[in-house]
């Protein structure tokens, strides 16, 4: 049984992919225990230079993995490349982990006591189509760094990354077994990530909806769980802001990777007395982003990634107020214009995630409006704030709800920082210092000091 791949940018069929059973997840997991178990016998320095070579191997290839992003998943070839760069300092950053996961020495009568991170043993990644090869990093390099083994699992639309990721682990000299991909359905391999007994826990991105089953399913299993959801995320612009770097700098937010991610400021809330500039500045800025051939250097948007998915943003943009619309190729290939509308709050377009090239604008009156405006959402993942008023900027960045958010910049990840969602955006948070940690349960051993008698 196999999945037939699409280039998205042209709509043709170029790859079939094997569909793995629950007994091929059985088998894999049973390999994965086994190296486990000496991966984390082995000293750590050993395990940190395992993960540079990684990298190193990963570095190597990464006009190579590039490639294979903008055929699968139509990213922009600098985009793909940044993306393969990002692997590669992801697993360089958790490389400095194993010989840094102290535990504590804490002070109690009659003898020591001592904490120890203890990896779970083997992890469980599900990982979404929409950045393949950076989301997939930011769960194996940190479970692996805390001595943990990995399968993973791609998105069935965009599994040549993750499947060459393996392969390279293997290059670089990682043990048989730690780090498996397997290639197949949500419903059997995803699941069967949720059920086995032996994966002892599970990271999830995706849609809130399949997040909340995968999450019920770990409950059963008392399995901890992260889980990186969907957004509705605010691009909060104030009139006293530099409104002319605001509206240059509100395409990127947005429509970078066809506005398929997370992160995306797919609702810019505009001061009402600044609104009409804004917008006269927004128009040219649309106008201008160039929607084209991934393969090119200068592009800064693909397609969508597939016919189903493009469908489904075009029904959030039928019977919208559309302000104005930028350019998209004809011809085959799941294009789709980047488009401004215009909304109000429950409207669905400023309420649901479209997780495309579509953005929804609204005024707002004032800072407290603008603040209960940007937390009108069940969802809480990114955000900015545009304001030259440093106190605006430190009250708003406290009411907002959201995990990660930025002011006077669309910035969201950086592999040395905390990534991840409030409310229906998630649960528990990826990067940053504290990652391999999370990959590690606590043990604390009490070693009795006194003489017996
Ligand atoms: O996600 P799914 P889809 C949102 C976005 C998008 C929508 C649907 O709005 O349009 O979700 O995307 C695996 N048990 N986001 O259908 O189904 C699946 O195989 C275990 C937002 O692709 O959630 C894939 O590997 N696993 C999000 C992964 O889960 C299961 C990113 C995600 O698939 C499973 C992606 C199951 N029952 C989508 N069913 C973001 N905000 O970043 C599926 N999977």
């Amino acid at each position: 049984m196999s999945f037939t791949l699409i280039d998205p940018s042209t709509g043709t069929p170029f790859q079939e992919v094997p569909r793995a059973s629950a007994a091929d997840v059985d088998a894999a997991v049973a390999r994965a225990v086994d190296a486990q178990r000496h991966w984390a016998s082995r000293a750590p320095v050993a395990r940190a230079d395992a993960l540079r070579a990684f990298a190193r191997v990963v570095e190597a290839h990464v006009d190579e993995l590039a490639a294979l992003e903008v055929r699968n998943s139509g990213h922009p070839v600098a985009s793909a490349r940044w993306e393969a760069t990002h692997v590669a300092q992801v697993l360089n950053f958790y490389a400095g982990a194993p010989e840094r996961l102290s535990g504590q020495q804490i002070p109690v009568a009659g003898g020591i006591d001592v904490t120890f991170h203890e990896p779970y043993g083997v992890v469980g990644i599900i990982v979404p189509w929409n950045f393949p090869m950076t989301i997939a990093s930011w769960g194996f390099a940190p479970a692996l760094a805390a001595g943990n083994a990995v399968v993973l699992k791609p998105a069935e639309l965009t599994p040549l990354t993750a499947l060459r990721l393996g392969e390279l682990a293997s290059e670089a000299g990682l043990p048989d077994g730690l780090f498996q991909v397997i290639t197949g359905s949500g419903s059997v391999v995803g699941q069967r990530f949720v059920s086995h007994p032996d994966v002892r826990k599970v990271v999830f991105t995706g849609s809130t909806e399949v997040g909340i089953d995968v999450a019920a399913g770990c409950a059963r299993m008392l399995k901890p769980v992260t889980l990186e959801l969907g957004g509705k995320s605010a691009n909060i612009v104030f009139a006293d802001a530099d409104l002319e770097k605001a509206a240059a700098a509100a395409p990127g937010a947005v429509f970078d990777n066809a506005g398929q991610d997370c992160c995306a400021r797919s609702r810019i809330l505009v001061e009402r007395s600044a609104y009409d500039r804004f917008l006269e500045l927004l128009e040219p800025a649309v106008r201008a982003w160039r929607v084209g051939d991934p393969a090119h250097e200068s592009t800064e948007m693909g397609p969508l990634i597939s016919a189903a998915h493009r469908e489904s943003v075009a029904s959030f943009v039928a019977g919208a107020r559309v302000a104005f619309r930028g350019s998209a190729p004809d011809g085959d290939g799941f294009w789709f214009a980047p488009t401004v509308v215009f909304a109000d709050p429950q409207d669905r377009i400023a309420r649901e995630e479209v997780f495309g090239p579509v953005v929804a604008v609204l005024p707002f009156d004032d800072e407290a409006d603008a603040i209960r405006l940007a937390n009108d959402t069940v969802y809480g993942l990114a955000g900015s704030i545009w304001t030259e008023n440093l106190g605006r900027a430190v009250r708003v960045s406290r009411g907002v709800r959201s995990g990660v958010l930025s002011v006077n910049s669309h910035a969201s990840v950086r592999y040395s920082t905390p990534f991840g969602g409030m409310k229906a955006s998630g649960l528990g948070r990826e990067l940053g210092p504290d990652a391999a940690e999370h990959f590690t349960e606590t043990k604390n051993v009490f070693y009795a000091t006194e003489e017996s008698s």
